[in-house]
């Protein structure tokens, strides 16, 4: 009988689920000569290739953890979330936030097009992102999804994260209690979002989401100390964005706090806290585990 090898049944299992979400996110969106098309193609150009699409993973993920039998098809929140995600990585690259020209491996949306062609292909994901949830799903799981979504991208967490990470940038006494506000809003809202998401579409009760969120948040504290990490040591070629631009701005992040060793520290903390939470729930959590502890020692 042929070994079992769980690092292999992880990579297909997760490579899977990525074809999926490229796929849904194909047939999802409008296609790219709906008028006006210039607009349509920077939305798709945004969306496409080269995301890791960890938040529709996730979604999918704790769907099928509550609800092995998927009685509710979770591929329209997926999509819905990488699309809230996408909108913010390009309003976030604009001359008028963080001003990249590289994002994904390619061009950030306008470099490739321009900023008011950017600029509202990042509104019309974001209001596309609801069309989705209020076609896909009817009832209370319907409003239980809009709701979670909206609070999550909303003015209190990634806007009103986003918003104190630009105030931050003009003010070199940044605490640590500071930065974590920004990573909890601007970071942990849409990946603890994804799981609850997951937890609604599979019929999670409240405790059951209890646990999702609070899996969702030390997840998100993991990846966002990792991606200081890597913005400090990485390359762009393996990034496919710039790195080192935290240093030159002269941002308080988890690494300049901290330090590098320290921070991979708290990175593995966060991420076996987060895996410790997923553990809790019943149901076949392997995958989402392994997940949970694969971004703590991610490259890109
Ligand atoms: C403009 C409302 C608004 C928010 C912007 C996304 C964001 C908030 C800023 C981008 C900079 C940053 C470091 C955000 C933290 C979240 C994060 C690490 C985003 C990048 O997510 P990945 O690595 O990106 O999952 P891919 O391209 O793989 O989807």
């Amino acid at each position: 009988m042929p070994r079992r090898n769980p690092s292999a049944e992880f990579a297909a299992r997760l490579a899977a689920q990525v074809a999926r979400v490229e796929q849904a996110i194909d047939r999802r969106l409008p296609p790219p000569h709906t008028p006006p098309a210039r607009l349509h193609e920077a939305m798709r150009y945004a969306m496409q290739a080269g995301g890791k699409r960890l938040r529709p993973v996730l979604l999918l993920a704790a769907a099928e953890l509550l609800d092995p039998a998927g009685r509710t098809d979770p591929l329209p929140a997926a999509v819905a979330i990488e699309c809230i995600h996408t909108y913010s990585l390009i309003h976030d690259d604009l001359p008028c936030m963080d001003d990249d020209d590289l994002r994904r491996g390619r061009p950030t949306c306008h470099k490739a097009f321009d900023e008011a062609t950017a600029l509202l292909a990042g509104d019309a994901l974001l209001t596309h992102a609801f069309a989705l949830l209020a076609t896909g799903y009817s009832g209370r799981t319907g409003l239980n999804l809009v709701r979670e979504l909206a609070h999550a991208a909303g003015s209190e967490r990634l806007v009103g994260g986003q918003m104190s990470d630009l105030l931050a940038e003009s003010d070199r006494k940044v605490t640590a209690a500071e930065l974590e506000f920004i990573h909890l809003n601007k970071t942990a809202a849409m990946i603890e979002a994804a799981l609850v998401m997951g937890g609604i579409i599979g019929g999670a009760d409240a405790p059951k989401r209890d646990i999702l969120r609070r899996a969702g948040r030390h997840l998100g504290l993991a990846f966002q100390i990792v991606d200081d990490i890597l913005d400090a040591t990485g390359d762009a070629r393996t990034l496919g964005k710039t790195p080192g631009k935290d240093a030159i701005a002269g941002k308080a992040t988890f690494v300049s706090l901290h330090g590098v060793a320290l921070s991979r520290r708290h990175a593995r903390q966060q991420s076996t806290a987060a895996a410790d939470a997923l553990g809790s729930l019943p149901g076949e959590t392997a995958f989402l585990i392994t997940l949970a502890r694969s971004l703590a020692t991610r490259a890109r």
